[in-house]
Order: C-alpha cells, then sequence, then structure tokens
C-alpha cells in the first residue's frame, strides 16, 4: 500500500476531528495536502490559519477561509491544529520541519487546546535522530553555527519570517535535553523537536487502516 494513501486516510480521519464554528491550525506538507481538501469537502463553517503561504495558497484556492496568524488582531488560540511529522517516537516525541515551516508549526501546535499529527507508517521511529530542522537569525548566524556544533544550513529558501534554515546533525539520545540545549542557543529562533506534552492525538495511516496513539 502506498504512502501517499496512508497519508490520505490519516487526514480523512482528522479532518473528522474538526467541527462546526472551530478556529483551525492548518500544517504544511505532503499529508496535509490531503487534509485540506477533505476538511473542504465537509462544507463546515471554520476560520482557519495557515502555517505557510503554501498551505495558505491550497486553503484559499479550495474556498476555505484562512486569517491572518499575524499581530494582535488575530485569534489568540484555536480550537485544534492538524499537522504531518518527519519522525513520530514512541514516547510521543515528534520532529517536524522538513519542509522549514516549524517555527509556525509550533507556534500554531502551542496555540491549540488540541495538536493531532497525521502521519503515513513509515514516520513511527523507534528512538529520533537527527536532522532536528532549526531555524536561526541570521544576525549572528556564524557564532550560532560555532556554538550549535553540529549543524548545517539547508539550501533552501528562508522562512517567511527571514530566519535561516538549518539543521542540527549531531547524535543524541534524549531528545527532551537537546531541546532544552536549542531553546537555550541564542540566535536559534526555533527548532523542530516538539515534545509528546503538547501532541494530543497522532493517528497514523498503516495499509488501509487508521491507528491512533494517545502520548501519556
Ligand atoms: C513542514 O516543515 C514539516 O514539519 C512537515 O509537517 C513535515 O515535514 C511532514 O511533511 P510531510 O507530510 O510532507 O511528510
Amino acid at each position: 500500500m502506498s504512502l501517499e494513501r496512508e497519508k490520505q486516510l490519516a487526514a480523512e480521519a482528522a479532518a473528522q476531528l474538526v467541527e462546526d464554528g472551530m478556529t483551525v491550525g492548518l500544517g504544511s506538507g505532503s499529508t496535509v495536502a490531503h487534509l485540506l481538501p477533505a476538511l473542504a469537502a465537509r462544507g463546515l463553517d471554520l476560520s482557519c490559519v495557515a502555517t505557510s503561504p503554501a498551505t495558505e495558497a491550497l486553503a484559499l484556492g479550495l474556498g476555505m477561509r484562512v486569517e491572518s496568524f499575524g499581530g494582535v488582531d488575530a485569534p489568540a488560540r484555536l480550537d485544534i491544529a492538524i499537522d504531518g511529522a518527519d519522525q513520530v517516537a514512541p514516547s510521543g516525541w515528534v520532529v517536524k520541519g522538513g519542509g522549514a515551516a516549524h517555527t509556525r508549526e509550533k507556534v500554531v501546535a502551542t496555540a491549540a487546546d488540541r495538536f493531532v499529527v497525521i502521519v503515513s507508517s513509515d514516520k513511527l521511529v523507534e528512538r529520533i535522530s537527527p536532522p532536528v530542522p532549526l531555524e536561526l537569525l541570521e544576525y549572528g548566524l556564524a557564532a550560532t553555527l560555532r556554538r550549535l556544533g553540529a549543524a548545517k544550513l539547508r539550501d533552501v529558501p528562508r522562512s517567511p519570517d527571514g530566519g535561516v534554515i538549518a539543521d542540527y546533525v549531531g547524535e543524541f539520545d534524549d531528545p527532551e535535553a537537546l531541546a532544552a540545549r536549542l531553546s537555550a542557543t541564542a540566535g536559534v529562533v526555533e527548532h523542530g523537536l516538539f515534545p509528546a506534552s503538547l501532541v494530543s492525538e497522532v493517528i497514523v495511516g498503516r495499509g488501509e487502516a487508521v491507528e491512533r496513539l494517545t502520548p501519556a
């Protein structure tokens, strides 16, 4: 069974969690590309925010209402956010940012009452491993890279917020310890490690079935 089909099944199951009148955070990536038509097809009255220009364009093209999430007049909380992931560990820790959208994705996930991760079965891993996506400030970039040590710039455009995209490629055992170190490093705007405590539910497409995992 193809991974695209697994992504589609996970996305369609997540679309069923959304209710009329909700504020919805829309993630980014190929799995979310399956979520958007499934959500649009439900014909609900939703107010959405998008984590990337690509998602915003897709959602608008499907006739969805997408609001700005910038500034003090934007929604201060969301009912639900739904997004893909690059790695999901048994502990519930998640790595995101393969598409370089992890900063906005984390802002949206933390603003939501419920954060639902949708993945194909290949994203389930025994343990989180490098690379861990980073967004870095241009200012002091060389010094930030030196302090990070094992970090490499990624040859992709900057984030919509002007950040430089890189990856932490060093080996690590404890995602929580690495997340704390990255968060404490000046010049790191955000990293792609999402704690299990942020994740309400993981919906996994496996073959023609859907599995639901609830991080402890
Ligand atoms: C975007 O930066 C990412 O966090 C994506 O959500 C993640 O890479 C999963 O993408 P796919 O759904 O394309 O696998």
